[in-house]
């Protein structure tokens, strides 16, 4: 493979902001420097006026996923294809525990599917079964697979959620063997109260998804499960945070040295509950859980990013068609039409992530490059194992690297994306900043929206010790 040079960039890391130029070789950064000098073998970029940025980590996808009767309609190759155009070079995506059996055979599985990926990829493993066979194979997942999360569900009773002892046991094995358990913080038995209760009333409408979710019972369990992993002594990680309750159980933790660690997600930062009043099945475009909320969490979760309660901002993208055409109803939201308990509950994101965030702290909220740069790509890498390969733009780093245009103006379009979804939580918003080009381990992969990717050129991240930032 062709050395690549990227010249005259402004370098932007999680502490770092230079103009310098970068030689990539066999795919790692080997020098940088001024007005480095290579011969004509080699593929030069010019990144004058350009932001050279790590490329983005996203830690929570789900490509080609199975959720109850439902699949995420991304596979590997058009899912990591998205990330790629919209900067993002590392995806941690979730592979499921098959129900009764080891989840060594679901990771099994998953490597089959992730072959196609067209970016680098590691796994998290949803545990369903904690007894003394799947713990004992968590052991082997951290220690022989590269698998060192573990997603653990306090929400949907009979499908994926686990009792206070499961969660206790689990944390107390990742904790103890250098992993991290990273928890869906909600209290699912009632919730599920609550739903059998709006159904009986006849409410079946999208927007009931929020009603029976309310941010006091994300706040709940987000409190059990900090309590849970102190008692266990173990690292913990809260995913897709969404409420000020929620939040207010991260801070006081922190503040008190535990390891809790939060991220949140593109449309809690910048949509609302508002959008669940919009006419018809409209809003089933917005069924993902937790669900949105109101400004007031919003101003929650902005202050959490500044003082670093909240560190992470990944998608969790987990794309479900409005559509049932032309993939079939098990990938669509229209299983839910009549019912909103059976909307399949997620939405897509993976492309917009990088801009929208940038857009949105940097322009909007007054975020410096340096910090952006830290949520995005940095923090992420180090909390799931795999800092100083991935995440910043360093010697003897993976040489995935963003070339990113502050300035330009563009419109977010689902027409124009490339994940295999009919719809973006953000058609029609205008958005200043761009990617413009994309570098995997050295190699250009996307430019100016072409693509130069491989379908099955994504490699298998075998993680190291994770919850250390
Ligand atoms: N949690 C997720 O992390 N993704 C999809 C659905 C869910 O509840
Ligand atoms: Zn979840
Ligand atoms: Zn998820």
């Amino acid at each position: 493979m062709a050395a690549t040079l990227i010249k005259n960039g402004r370098i932007v890391t999680a502490v770092d902001d230079y103009t310098a130029d970068i030689l990539v070789a066999e795919g790692k950064i080997r020098t940088i420097g001024e007005d480095i000098q290579v011969g004509p073998d080699v593929d030069v970029h010019d990144a004058q006026g350009l932001l050279v940025l790590p490329g983005g980590v996203d830690v929570h996808t789900h490509l080609d996923w199975e959720f109850g009767p439902s699949r995420t309609v991304d596979t590997f190759e058009t899912g990591t294809k998205a990330a790629a155009y919209g900067g993002t070079t590392t995806v941690i995506d979730f592979c499921n525990q098959p129900r009764g059996q080891s989840p060594l055979a679901g990771l099994e599985e998953w490597h089959v599917r992730r072959a196609t990926a067209c970016v680098d990829v590691g796994a998290h493993m949803i545990m369903l079964d904690v007894n003394d066979q799947s713990l004992a194979d968590m052991k082997t997942l951290i220690h022989r697979e590269g698998v060192s999360t573990f997603k653990l569900f306090m929400a949907y009773p009979g499908v994926l959620m686990l009792d206070d002892g499961a969660l206790f046991k689990a944390m107390r094995l990742a904790g103890a063997n250098g992993g991290m358990t990273c928890v869906h913080a909600e209290n699912g038995a009632v919730i599920q109260v609550l739903i059998e209760e709006a159904l009986a009333q006849g409410h079946t409408a999208p927007k009931y998804h929020s009603v029976t979710r309310p941010s006091i019972l994300e706040g709940e369990a987000t409190h059990r499960a900090i309590r849970l992993a102190e008692l266990a002594e173990a690292p913990l990680y809260i995913v897709h945070l969404s409420a000020g309750e929620a939040l207010a159980a991260v801070t006081e933790a922190r503040d008190r040295g535990i390891r809790v660690h939060a991220e949140t997600c593109p449309h809690y930062l910048f949509l609302t509950d508002e959008e669940y009043l919009r006419p018809g099945f409209d809003a089933a475009k917005f069924v993902m859980t937790p669900p949105l909320r109101d400004h007031n969490h919003q101003a929650h979760l902005w202050r959490g990013l500044k003082t670093d309660d909240v560190q992470v901002v990944s998608t969790d993208h987990c794309p479900f068609c409005f559509n049932a055409e032309p993939y079939g109803m098990k990938f669509s939201k229209q299983q839910g039409r009549d019912d909103f308990s059976k909307i399949p509950n997620g939405a897509p994101g993976l492309e917009t992530r990088l801009p929208l965030f940038f857009d949105g702290a940097v322009n909007q909220h007054g975020m410096s490059i340096n910090r952006f740069v830290e949520i995005v790509s940095t923090t992420p890498a180090k909390l799931f194992g795999l800092f100083p390969r991935k995440g910043t733009i360093a010697v003897g780093s993976d040489g995935d690297i963003v070339l990113f245009d502050p300035k330009e103006q563009w419109t977010i379009r689902a027409a124009e994306q490339h994940s295999r979804v009919d719809y973006a939580l953000f058609e029609g918003r205008p958005v200043t900043g761009r990617v413009k080009k994309v570098f995997l381990r050295g190699q250009c992969i996307v430019a100016d929206q072409i693509w130069h990717g491989r379908a099955g050129m994504g490699q298998y991240l075998s993680r190291g010790e994770a919850g250390k930032s």
